[in-house]
């Protein structure tokens, strides 16, 4: 069965969405999600361009081949954009052999060995009681897990606040957006969130945390040793991760788990920072890491360790990287969760899926392949709109991480 077609789709359902959809000779088709948020169109040449004449009359079958050729044919190694090109292709192969020998693609990767992925989502509100209200709404929608976010006093548009997840950020933006903050205020909410977390439900819930790389070594070992009787399920993204020896510093002060890696793009990004056990989840996803192949590489080097996954499930990920890490996430040893923010509505028609939500957990379903398609003719009527993502500055207007 040869590769007969690589269609580029750039679609904006709520939000921007690229998708590659590979066919064959056999008719035979399959889908795989290449989104890059605040850079989709790059991502898209690079397919149409590059990728797409390369890999027509290839074998659809030979998807490690496919996978070492867009690693090594480019010369030039890794970087997100190119990356989320060979995960989209990667994932679309996967499907396709899903479908043409009859199977979920999780019976590709060697059958269940769980009954489903425990998922996380995301409370966050300006006021700590507002945080709580959503907390215990999640759990009585069956969650055991939930992140946990809340507003900084003086800091007007703090990360994971209000702002609905679903659409933003990156949506539609016209300029980045400014944001906010002030570290000394945040060290003195953060506590207080999680001690009031705890005394209103308790520790039978996993509470989760994402500082989105805004602190320094010392700082994030202070935060994570400040918030250790609250026994977090993790702390996710203390620092920037660019220098993973940093990562030294706070392990040293905190037992506070550590989750890193939603930039991720390879196993060169977080070698060190497992191989020292300096972690506790890699937060890998099959868009940015090189698909299922790319992920499953990482998971495999990961779990010696004892470093398990957490895949980045935020809404600016289409439908087909859910339905890829559930595909994972029921036959991977090392799995630990898997977050879980809603896609708008209209992306959910625009990409049916055979994936379930119950009890706080996920289940990628028994359709063959990844489960998952996309309604051409509906994603053609939601047009790209170009969009970015926010900016920080303290408050001498020093850029820093958002
Ligand atoms: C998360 C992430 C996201 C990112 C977003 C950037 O933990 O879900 O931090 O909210 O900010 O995916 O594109
Ligand atoms: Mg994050």
């Amino acid at each position: 069965m040869n590769i007969t077609q690589v269609k580029v789709i750039v679609t904006n359902p709520g939000r921007n969405f690229v998708t590659a959809k590979i066919e064959t000779s056999e008719g035979i088709s399959g889908v795989g999600d290449a989104t890059l948020n605040g850079r989709e169109l790059a991502v898209a040449t690079y397919l149409s361009e590059h990728v797409a004449p390369m890999l027509i009359g290839r074998d659809a079958f030979a998807i490690e081949d496919t996978w070492q050729l867009m690693s090594r044919a480019s010369y030039w190694r890794r970087g997100p954009v190119q990356t989320a090109a060979q995960s989209a292709i990667d994932m679309a192969l996967w499907d396709i052999k899903g479908k043409a020998l009859g199977v979920p693609v999780y019976q590709l990767l060697g059958g269940r060995c769980r009954t489903g992925v425990m998922a996380y989502t995301h409370a966050g509100a300006a006021e700590i009681s507002e945080t709580i209200d959503d907390l215990q709404m999640f759990i009585e929608q069956g969650y055991h897990a939930v992140r946990l976010q809340c507003g900084v006093p003086g800091v007007p548009d703090v990360y994971g606040v209000d702002r609905d997840t679903s659409t933003q950020p990156g949506a539609g933006t016209e300029r980045p957006y400014v944001e906010g903050w002030d570290t000394s205020a945040y060290l003195g909410v953060v506590p207080k969130l999680f001690e009031a977390a705890r005394e209103a439900v308790g520790f039978g819930t996993h509470l989760l945390h994402d500082v989105h790389h805004r602190l320094t070594p010392s700082e994030a070992g202070w935060l994570g040793k400040r918030l250790e009787d609250h026994r977090l399920f993790w702390l996710e993204d203390a620092l920037a991760s660019d220098y993973q020896s940093a990562y030294r510093l706070v392990r040293q002060h905190t037992t506070t788990p550590l989750a890193v890696g939603e930039v991720f793009t390879s196993l060169v990004d977080c070698e060190q920072l497992i191989r020292e056990q300096l972690i506790d989840y890699v937060r890998a996803s099959a868009v940015h890491a090189g698909g299922l192949t790319g992920l499953r590489k990482i998971a495999a080097f990961a779990e010696p360790y004892q470093v398990k996954t957490g895949c980045h499930g935020a809404a600016d990920m289409s439908p087909i990287t859910m339905a890829a890490a559930l595909h994972f996430g029921v036959s991977t040893h090392n799995v630990g969760i898997q977050e879980r923010a809603l896609h708008p509505e209209e992306a959910d028609d625009v990409f049916p899926h055979a994936y379930t939500f119950s009890d706080g957990y996920l289940d990628p379903g028994e359709a063959p392949g990844l489960g998952v398609d996309i309604d051409e003719a509906l994603a053609e009527r939601y047009e790209y709109r170009r969009g970015y993502l926010p900016v920080v500055r303290l408050r001498d207007g020093t850029l820093t991480n958002w």
